[in-house]
């Protein structure tokens, strides 16, 4: 048991219902009644007394990465008060703990220097979200009560311009599935996480070449103006939307899924290159998008890069894709580069189907620092929380090394 830091032991009720929980929704397959409830009843403690550990993690411990003395080292914004973001329903693995467990691995290497958000203005949200849009979710938000969530009941698949009176029923005009909720703090913290990008964005102007927004929810599912795949307001594109005035930016997402969100945000220009290396549609999330043959539109021809991977492939066609992505960022010279950085392309990710193991996430980063571009990272999923920080680590450790100038 991983007590998230509580010493007290658990009570028989809690076991109980714990046990009987993962008996009935992950192996109802192989028990039946009888046999959940005798397990169940098997319990006589309380509270349940617990044995030592027998197998321990091997503790790894890292040496502080060496830095050269006049670098202020990777600017780091954490989304502070996420976790008012919470939503407790079944399959719904975004939660809290993503954060902690990335901050604890990557705090180690003495790489990152922490600071505030600063609130980025509504007029720079509403140049990538329709104000429309973000007017609702403010809305909503506020007239919902504590610890009400609401889901999509019905979609307007057509006659989109009469939508209903009802807050309730206009969740159908903004979402996507059936799997994202609205609830009263989901503004909030999506909005946090866009102050954040937009303020690693700005620290790549104060001295730092480097920039991690380590936030949640995350955004790249969010379209211009829909919410879904646990994702709101797409925090990367609003950083890609501040940075596009200083040059060309390169958006490179690495995420398990397709960042059909960005494609759709500058599906129609050329001066934000989206490139995205994901599970194929339409067996993988978001099942409608990600095709290679979606390549831009009008002004944005040729800007829209996807790069489709079977369901299984071996670490190695991974890496070859990882060279094409790059190689496309590099002809498109851009100013500045946003790695939508999603880790729910590790091995056992309990949606995510490929095997990235921690010295991959160090190689990609390493190639991908070996741009030696001005870079913002965005954190996108991710939700394996026993590997997701080490994986962060070794992936931020490979950014620094292939980042550093030849000598
Ligand atoms: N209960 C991100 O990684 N899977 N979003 C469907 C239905 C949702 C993933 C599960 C995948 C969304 C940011
Ligand atoms: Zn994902």
């Amino acid at each position: 048991m991983d007590g998230l830091g509580r010493t007290q032991l658990p009570s028989r009720a809690i076991v109980q219902r714990v046990v009987r929980a993962v008996l009935e929704r992950k192996y109802a397959h192989l028990f039946d009644e009888a046999t959940i409830a005798a397990v169940v009843d098997s319990f006589t403690d309380d509270p349940v007394l617990l044995r030592p550990p027998r197998y321990l993690r091997r503790v790894v411990e890292t040496a502080p990465v060496q830095r050269s003395s006049n670098d202020k080292g990777i600017a780091l914004i954490v989304n502070e008060g996420h976790e008012i973001h919470h939503v407790r329903d079944r399959g719904y693995v975004e939660a809290p703990v993503r954060i902690p467990v990335i901050l604890r691995e990557i705090d180690k290497t003495g790489l990152f220097k922490h600071s505030p958000s600063r609130r980025t203005p509504d007029a720079l949200l509403e140049r990538v979200h329709d104000p429309a849009y973000v007017d609702y979710l403010k809305r909503a938000c506020a007239l919902l009560p504590e610890h009400k969530s609401i889901y999509p009941v019905i979609f307007p698949l057509h006659n989109r311009g009469r939508p209903p009176r009802d807050i309730e029923l206009q969740v159908g005009y903004y979402c996507s599935d059936t799997f994202t909720p609205l609830h009263r703090n989901v503004y909030a913290a999506a909005r946090g996480a866009v102050d954040c990008a937009v303020t690693g964005a700005e620290r790549l102007f104060e001295g730092h070449r480097l920039a991690y927004a380590l936030v949640r929810p995350p955004g790249h599912h969010a379209e211009r103006r829909v919410f879904g795949g646990f994702c709101y307001f797409n925090a990367a594109a609003v950083a890609a939307e501040y940075l596009s005035r200083y040059g060309r930016v390169a958006v490179l997402d690495i995420d398990y899924h397709h960042g059909n969100g960005t494609q759709d945000i500058f599906y129609r220009r050329a001066d934000v290159l989206t490139v995205s290396i994901h599970g194929a549609p339409p067996t993988v999330y978001p099942h409608f998008a990600g095709f290679a043959d979606e390549i831009g539109e009008a002004e944005g021809v040729g800007f829209n890069l996807n790069l489709p991977l079977p369901e299984h492939i071996t670490v190695e066609r991974y890496r070859k894709a990882l060279a094409t992505a790059l190689r496309r960022i590099r002809k498109y010279q851009p100013a500045h580069l946003i790695v939508c950085l999603g880790l729910d392309t590790a091995k056992a990710d309990p949606i995510g189907t490929w095997t990235l193991q921690a010295n991959d996430f160090s190689a990609c980063g390493h190639a991908i620092g070996a741009l030696g571009l001005p870079t913002l990272v965005v954190q996108e999923g991710g939700y394996r929380t026993r590997t997701l920080g080490i994986n962060a680590r070794h992936f931020f450790e490979g950014l620094w090394a292939g980042h550093q100038p030849r000598p």
